[in-house]
């Protein structure tokens, strides 16, 4: 009678692999297993990932020409040093503004925080290059000197704009009292 059992069990087996939804599930168990084989799950080295990411945010911090540069924490404008100037120095023909305005920013170097002048550098148009919108402790308007939007060439003989530059003049200490 074993030989009667096994042919049932293989007609039940062929009837339930060709109802629709059997099929269907074997079929999608199939394709994942075949898909494990196909695709080997690598580990993924995240670490080296997130390190290289932290080495170019770091590499920028040091480069006068990206708005990344520590100086600039505050900036609003074009990057002299992208303007044929450096990041502290008026392009040659241009004049530094005679009203400045002030931010703080922390170095990466030593972990201080500096108070930076910011400059614009007058008498050429736009420049046009490195346009840069950071505004770190920024405040409105109403409160000129230390706002950043503001065109600062007003003051010169030549209100034309060209550039801003970003020159450390000091470490901001925290009050004592
Ligand atoms: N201080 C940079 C700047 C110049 C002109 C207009 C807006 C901001």
């Amino acid at each position: 009678m074993q030989w009667l059992d096994g042919l049932f069990e293989q007609g039940t087996r062929a009837v339930a692999q060709h109802s629709a939804r059997r099929s269907a599930l074997a079929r999608i168990g199939r394709v994942l297993v075949g898909a494990a084989v196909a695709l080997p799950v690598l580990p993924f080295d995240r670490v080296s990932n997130h390190a290289q990411a932290q080495g170019t945010r770091k590499a920028k911090r040091d480069d006068q020409e990206t708005c990344e540069y520590w100086r600039y924490c505050a900036i609003d404008g074009f990057l002299c040093s992208c303007c044929g100037g450096s990041e502290s120095t008026c392009p040659p023909g241009t004049e530094a503004s005679k009203v400045v305005w002030i931010g703080t920013c922390r170095s990466h170097l030593d972990g201080r925080d500096y108070l930076i002048s910011y400059a614009d550098c007058c008498g050429v148009t736009s420049c046009g290059r490195c346009l840069c919108n950071n505004n770190l402790g920024e405040r409105p308007a109403y409160r000129m000197g230390v706002h950043n939007d503001i065109n600062w060439c007003m003051g010169n003989k030549s209100a034309m704009y060209h550039c801003t530059v970003a020159a450390a003049v000091g470490i901001a200490e925290r009050g004592k009292g």
